[in-house]
């Protein structure tokens, strides 16, 4: 099937959304069943010396059974669902990636949400391709350039795959922003192909 992809940014690196990516149906199922079967965590980060929890819940899921280090915390490991490798397969069809983890992030409500900050950990290799599933409810994606500041909103409906690849990572950070308009949960699977013993 050929799926119909949106372009979003106009300059250092490529920000591609299929909106069509999972129907309707197996988006709820999928939402339904990674939201019970996880064994979901929820880290503390510290930001300007403070520690706080992170406003959201996730899981970290890799195939070599390493741990991922992210803002200076060491996750564990979860295996792959059967769901999680479904959805995983689509993705690497599509982008031609061989994607061997996967960062799960379960918001709540509105009032979860991930601050601004770019996918560029060392792990994550020079120009990492990113594949980003939706499912639930519909939460906006902004993008903004570190250099001339250009924003891009893109929203992100259930069942849409964002992939963001190229110099995306090294250009631009992203942020979901809290909302007090939005009160319905939403999970985001984000697949990333980790280099081993980087
Ligand atoms: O929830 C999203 O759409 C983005 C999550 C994200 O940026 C991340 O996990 O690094
Ligand atoms: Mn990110």
């Amino acid at each position: 099937m050929q799926l119909t992809a949106q372009q979003f940014l106009p300059f250092d690196g490529t920000a591609t959304l299929y909106h069509d990516f999972l129907d309707t149906q197996f988006a709820m199922r999928a939402f339904n069943q990674i939201r019970d079967e996880s064994q979901w965590e929820q880290p503390e980060i510290t930001i300007f010396g403070n520690t706080v929890l992170e406003p959201r819940l996730s899981t970290w899921h890799n195939e070599l059974g390493e741990g991922y280090k992210y803002s200076g915390v060491m996750r564990r490991a979860q295996p792959f669902s059967k769901t999680l490798s479904e959805i995983r397969d689509r993705c690497a069809e599509i982008t031609n990636t061989p994607f061997n983890s996967a960062l799960i992030n379960f918001y709540r409500n509105g009032q979860d949400g991930v601050g601004w900050h770019s996918d560029n950990e060392a792990c994550n290799g020079p120009e990492p391709t990113i594949a980003s599933v939706s499912l639930g409810a519909t939460r906006r994606f902004d993008m903004r350039h570190r250099k001339t500041g250009e924003t891009i909103k893109i929203q992100l409906e259930s069942g849409s795959l964002l992939v963001m690849a190229g110099k995306s990572q090294q250009y631009w950070v992203h942020q979901v922003a809290k909302t007090k308009r939005v009160h319905e949960p939403r999970i985001n699977l984000t697949f990333r192909c980790v280099i081993e013993n980087f």
